[in-house]
C-alpha cells in the first residue's frame, strides 16, 4: 500500500455557500484544488477511522473523476469502507438514506444541484453528517478555515475502480462496495407510501401522468418506481437517462427551465399530472392539467392532507419552512395545533429540528420538500406524496389546491430572479437596502405601510447557534412581505433574489393571476431597491 503525502497550497475561495462547494469545472480541474478541499473536510472530522463513507454524485461531468479521486482519498486517510452508488449515481436524497441505513460516519455527495453541467459548467461538492443532512455551518465553516491554511493532503497511490460493476473491491486497507444506486431509496419510498394505491391509479387508465427527469439523476429512480414497481406505462418518465450535460439543459424544475414539460400539461389533451425534479433529485415541481402548483403551497397542502398518508397517519410534529417560502404552512400548522418554524434558506438548518422530532414536514420555495424520512429534502417523495394524496381524494389537482385555498385563504406568492448580476452592482444594490431599512418603518407606499423591517436572523432552538444577515425583509401592516437576498449557490456574478407575498381571504380574488395580485409590491420593490437601475435588467431572468 502505498500512501503519498502531497504538499499544496491553499485555495481563498473554498468557502462552501447555500449548499457546498460550487465551481465552474475549469476550477475543479485545477492541481490540488479538489484534493485541497477533500482534505480540508476530512481534517475538519474526528473520529472516522475505520467508519463508513458514502459518495455518489449526479452524474454530471467531471463526478467519476472526483470519485475516484476521494476513493483513494478517504482510503489514504484512514476509512474503513465506502459505499459508492453505481456508476457513481446517487441523488441528494439517496445518499441521505443510505448514510442513515447503514449508520455511516458521513458523505460526500457531487453535485452542483440545478446549476448547468459540462466541460465548462458547474461542479460541487459537499459533506452530509452521520444523520444524513447536510453539515451545519459550524463544520462548513471549520471547512473553510482548514481550507485557507492547508499544506498537505493524503492519496494513496492506487489503479481506478470500476465503478459500473456491482461488488466489492479493496483500496489498500479500505473496502469499496458499488451498490445499487436505486434499492434502498425504493425501498423506503414503499414504507411510507400506499403503493397499491397509487399504482391503481396509475394503471385505471383514467389518469396520466408524466415525469420530466431533465436527464439527471432522478432518470434510474423514476423508471424503476414508476414505470417498474407502480405499473405507469412506458414512456411517463421522460428524460430519463442522465447525461453529464443534462442535455445542454439546465436541470431546474421551474416554469423557464422545464419548459418542455410545461408546454404539455399546458397543452391540448393534457395529461392529468406533470412533475419534474432537478440535477441530484432533491427538488420538485408540481403541476396538474394546466395548472401551476407554487411550491410554498405545495408544502401547505401536503401538511394538511398527510393524515391519508400511510408514513404519516399519526399526524406532524410540527412544519418548518425557509423565512423566504410563504406563510401557507403557518396557517396549515395553526389549524391542526402544531408548531410552525421558520429557519434560514438552505436544508441544513432543518437538521436540528427533523433530528430532535420537532418537525415532520419541512420545505423552500425554491421547490424544495422534504420530511423526517431522510435529511435532505426529497423530489421524488414529493411527487409520490402528490399521488397518493390524488389517489385517495380522486381529485383533481387544481381542485385539491383551490379547495385548500377556500379552506385557508390564498397567500399569493412569487420569486423573481435576476441572474448574472455583476457582483458589484448587486453588492451596491443590498447596500442601498441596508441604509433605507432605519427609516422605512411606517413609511406609505399607497395602500401598504411598512411595518418593520429587519435582515433575518436565526437562533437555532436545539443546539443556540446564530444565523445572522439570511435575507432583509420588509414586513406591511397587512401582513405582507418583500424579501431581498443574494444567492449562494452560483457561480458567476451574483443572482438577486427577490420574493414577494401577500394574503387574500377573498375567495372570490383567489384565480387572479399572482403578477397582478402582487403587482403594487412588485412596484414597491424597485421603488425600494432600485432594481431596474442597479441591475440594468428590464425583468426578472425567472418568475416563478
Ligand atoms: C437555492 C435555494 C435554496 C436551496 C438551495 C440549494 O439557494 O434558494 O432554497 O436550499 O438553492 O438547493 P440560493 O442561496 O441560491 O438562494 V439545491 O437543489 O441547489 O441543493
Ligand atoms: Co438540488
Amino acid at each position: 500500500m502505498n500512501i503519498q503525502t502531497v504538499s499544496t497550497t491553499p485555495f481563498a475561495d473554498q468557502k462552501p455557500g447555500t449548499s457546498g462547494l460550487r465551481k465552474k469545472v475549469p476550477t475543479f480541474q485545477q492541481p490540488h484544488y479538489l484534493e485541497n478541499f477533500v482534505q480540508s473536510i476530512f481534517d475538519s472530522l474526528e473520529g472516522f477511522e475505520g467508519q463508513t463513507l458514502v459518495v455518489g454524485g449526479d452524474g454530471r461531468y467531471y463526478n467519476r473523476e472526483a470519485i475516484q479521486l476521494i476513493l483513494r482519498m478517504a482510503a489514504a486517510n484512514g476509512f474503513g469502507r465506502v459505499l459508492v452508488g453505481q456508476g457513481g449515481i446517487l441523488s441528494t436524497p439517496a445518499a441521505s438514506c443510505i448514510i442513515r441505513k447503514n449508520n455511516a460516519f458521513g458523505g460526500i455527495i457531487l453535485s452542483a444541484s440545478h446549476n448547468p453541467g459540462g466541460p465548462k459548467e458547474d461542479f460541487g461538492i459537499k459533506y452530509n453528517t452521520g444523520n444524513g443532512g447536510p453539515a451545519p455551518e459550524k463544520v462548513t465553516d471549520a471547512i473553510f478555515a482548514r481550507s485557507k491554511v492547508i499544506d498537505q493532503y493524503k492519496i494513496l497511490d492506487a489503479p481506478t475502480i470500476d465503478l459500473d460493476q456491482l461488488g466489492q473491491f479493496s483500496l489498500g486497507a479500505m473496502t469499496v462496495e458499488v451498490i445499487d444506486s436505486v434499492a434502498d431509496y425504493a425501498e423506503l419510498m414503499e414504507s411510507l407510501f400506499d403503493f397499491d394505491r397509487i399504482r391503481q391509479l396509475l394503471t385505471s387508465g383514467q389518469f396520466r401522468m408524466c415525469m420530466d427527469s431533465l436527464h439527471a439523476v432522478t432518470g434510474p429512480y423514476a423508471h424503476a418506481l414508476f414505470e417498474g414497481t407502480l405499473g405507469a406505462p412506458a414512456g411517463t418518465v421522460q428524460n430519463g437517462i442522465p447525461l453529464e450535460d443534462f442535455g445542454g439543459g439546465h436541470p431546474d424544475p421551474n416554469l423557464v427551465y422545464a419548459h418542455d414539460l410545461v408546454e404539455v400539461l399546458f397543452g391540448e389533451n393534457a395529461p392529468d399530472f406533470g412533475a419534474a425534479s432537478d440535477g441530484d433529485g432533491d427538488r420538485n415541481m408540481i403541476l396538474g392539467r394546466h395548472f401551476f402548483v407554487n411550491p410554498s403551497d405545495s408544502l401547505a397542502v401536503l401538511a394538511a392532507n398527510a393524515k391519508l398518508v400511510p408514513g404519516y397517519k399519526d399526524g406532524l410534529a410540527g412544519i418548518a419552512r425557509s423565512m423566504p417560502t410563504s406563510q401557507a404552512a403557518d396557517r396549515v400548522a395553526k389549524r391542526l395545533g402544531i408548531e410552525a418554524y421558520e429557519t434560514p434558506t438552505g436544508w441544513k438548518f432543518f437538521g436540528n429540528l427533523l433530528d430532535a422530532g420537532k418537525a415532520t414536514l419541512c420545505g423552500e420555495e425554491s421547490f424544495g420538500t422534504g420530511s423526517n424520512h431522510v435529511r435532505e429534502k426529497d423530489g421524488l417523495w414529493a411527487v409520490l406524496f402528490w399521488l397518493n394524496i390524488l389517489a385517495v381524494r380522486q381529485e383533481s389537482v387544481e381542485q385539491i389546491v383551490t379547495e385548500h385555498w377556500q379552506q385557508y385563504g390564498r397567500n399569493f406568492y412569487s420569486r423573481h430572479d435576476y441572474e448574472g448580476v455583476d457582483s458589484d452592482r448587486a453588492a451596491t444594490l443590498m447596500q442601498g437596502v441596508y441604509e433605507q431599512m432605519p427609516t422605512l418603518k411606517g413609511k406609505k407606499f399607497g395602500t401598504y405601510e411598512v411595518a418593520f423591517t429587519d435582515d433575518f436572523s436565526y437562533t437555532d432552538p436545539i443546539d443556540g447557534s446564530i444565523s445572522t444577515k439570511q435575507g432583509v425583509r420588509i414586513g406591511f401592516t397587512d401582513d405582507s412581505r418583500i424579501v431581498f437576498r443574494l444567492s449562494g449557490t452560483g457561480t458567476q456574478g451574483a443572482t438577486l433574489r427577490l420574493y414577494l407575498e401577500s394574503y387574500e381571504p377573498n375567495i372570490a380574488k383567489h384565480q387572479l393571476d399572482p403578477q397582478k395580485a402582487l403587482a403594487d409590491l412588485i412596484k414597491i420593490a424597485d421603488e425600494i431597491a432600485g432594481i431596474h437601475t442597479h441591475t440594468g435588467m428590464d425583468k426578472p431572468t425567472v418568475i416563478t
